[in-house]
């Protein structure tokens, strides 16, 4: 797969991009991507994005042209999504539909928005939550990261394991390491039977009950 991110702040990927699964992800091969900077397609002498907008009030908006030119400069195929709180809720099921793009556009406003032509050159509008991020930077890169973690071969197969669990429905059962007891904490004996049948239905049960104790909203959907 292949993202192309249109941000103002291209710097702010790489450190996180370039880290983990997403990193071995692009060395082998798995997961390229690239930023496009709207500022490189002002007309503008200083390279201006944004504007005071129509009819006033406080902050700036960003302009039409810039924004478009960028996206478009990516050329036509790529699903291009738009990142805002007012957009379809991402989720994993939304994750897995788009694993299986070959390649997508993930635009991240600034400012207090954009100008609302410019949602003409956007095939979609998704929200990572609730809340005002100063940016879409952070809400691409979440996209990014359920995406790219779907595609087949990004993670071995330990890793793989783990991930089966949301999308049965429910929360990750819970996990021990040593030590064996930690700070007068024992771990759950049925963990040391070594009856892989047994293990498994302590799994099943303890997650079921991590759910509707935590997440009771999740058994509903299911
Ligand atoms: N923003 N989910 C405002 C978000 C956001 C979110 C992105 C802040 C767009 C203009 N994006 N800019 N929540 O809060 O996706």
């Amino acid at each position: 797969m292949r993202i192309d991110f249109v941000t103002l702040f291209p710097e702010m990927f790489e450190p996180v991009l370039g880290a983990s699964i997403l990193g071995r992800a692009r060395e082998k091969g798995l997961f390229e991507w690239a930023c496009v900077n709207p500022r490189d397609f002002s007309e503008d002498k200083h390279r201006k994005v944004d504007d005071r907008p129509f009819g006033g009030g406080p902050g700036m908006v960003m302009m039409a042209e810039p924004l478009a030119k960028a996206v478009e400069s990516v050329g036509k195929g790529p699903r291009v999504i738009f990142l805002s709180p007012q957009g379809e809720r991402f989720d994993d099921r939304k994750a897995a539909e788009l694993a299986r793009e070959e390649r997508l556009v993930l635009v991240c406003g600034h400012y207090e928005g954009v100008d609302e032509r410019v949602m003409s050159v956007f095939d979609e509008e998704l929200s990572i939550g609730d809340y005002v991020l100063t940016g879409g930077e952070l809400a691409a890169m979440v996209v990014a990261d359920a995406v790219v973690r779907r595609i087949p071969g990004v993670l071995k197969k330990d890793e793989a394991a783990e991930s089966e669990s949301f999308a049965s429905g429910l929360l990750d059962f819970p996990q021990y390491t040593r030590p064996r007891v930690w700070r007068g904490r024992e771990v759950p004996e049925q963990l040391f039977s070594g009856d892989h049948k047994k293990i498994a239905e302590w799994r099943r049960k303890a997650a079921r009950a991590a759910t509707r104790r935590k997440r009771p909203d999740l058994l509903s959907r299911a």
